[in-house]
């Protein structure tokens, strides 16, 4: 299989700070060498900042931008993009390069699904969140509730709700949990995987996704942030929750995604090697990273292009 890394660099538009050093720790702990081991061309890649820090919200959607075109040229060339970053606002510039590659293009294949996995709804919007914190919204800001103009300056459209899934929450703001269970989006909640199990919980969610995103296996997108494992397995992350997925479980959760879509990029988040002893962390992210790289390459090569 042939993959990108794309490193991104940032903590809200701040380089090399808090989970900004994730991806370099990812690089310098071998997962190009890992990924190469088990017989994939891989080349690694870095998004920039093109211009100085004014605020964060300028500051992300500037580096997003960057990631679109890393993104973009990678989808088109029939690579894998593998998205290590510090935030979840990493996932617009995703969405954007994935369209600008025309993923979303042909119907008869489905449309782009996006499959969110982690401990947070990310659905806060500045009416909601109690906080302010930007990185508490990129979800809302992917589905056009929060910040649509973000759209504007990014190109594409917002993700449909009715094409999203968000699995593994289990530490929401009240009035972000309202939000999330009134909106469109397809909620398999932590709580719900600890009761029946990640298998009864997920796959009937999975389903439902693909049905609506068209006949055969439609292409997805999938999104990690390393904090829905439980801060057991993985504790270096901003802001650990217990009650996590295991990483057996979030390796299951990968083949059930592969088993019913296209995996079309992946985005690996929240990993910040100095909030804890980072070694477990950083072997699950690697360890997602193989994992997502072997589920696409099950696909036959013709349908990535
Ligand atoms: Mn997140």
């Amino acid at each position: 299989m042939d993959l990108t890394l794309v490193a991104v660099p940032y903590d809200l538009g701040r380089e090399g700070v808090g989970s900004g050093r994730g991806p370099a720790a990812y690089l310098k702990g071998g997962a190009a060498e890992a990924l190469r081991a088990r017989g994939h061309d891989v080349e690694v890649v870095t998004a920039r900042r093109s211009a100085p820090f004014g605020s964060e919200l300028e500051a992300v959607l500037d580096v997003d931008a960057a990631v679109a075109a890393l993104v973009a040229v990678a989808a088109a060339d029939g690579r894998l993009p593998l998205v290590l970053a510090g935030n979840c606002n990493v996932t617009l510039g995703v969405r954007a390069g994935l369209l600008a590659a025309g993923v979303d293009g042909d119907p008869a294949q489905g449309r782009l699904t996006t499959i969110w996995l982690d401990a947070h709804g990310d659905f806060n919007t500045p009416e909601t969140t109690a906080t302010g914190y930007l990185d508490g919204m990129p979800l809302a800001m992917l589905t056009g509730r929060a910040f649509p103009e973000t759209w504007v300056s990014l190109g594409g459209q917002p993700q449909s709700e009715t094409l999203t899934l968000h699995a593994g929450g289990r530490d929401l703001d009240p009035a972000e949990a309202d939000a999330l269970a009134a909106s469109r989006v397809t909620v398999v909640s932590g709580a719900e995987v600890r009761a029946r199990g990640l298998g009864e919980a997920l796959a009937p969610a999975l389903d439902e996704l693909a049905g609506h995103a068209g006949t055969g296996r439609p292409p997805a997108y999938l999104h990690v942030d390393i904090d829905v494992l439980d801060p057991s397995v993985a504790p270096a992350v901003g802001f650990p929750s217990l009650g996590g997925l295991t990483l057996a479980e979030l390796l299951a959760a990968l083949e059930m995604t592969g088993a019913r879509f296209e995996l079309r990029a992946l985005s690996l988040t929240s990993f910040a090697p100095e909030s804890a002893v980072g070694g477990s962390t950083l072997e699950c992210g690697i360890t997602v990273l193989a994992a997502a790289a072997e589920v696409a390459a099950r696909l036959p090569a013709a349908t990535r292009r």
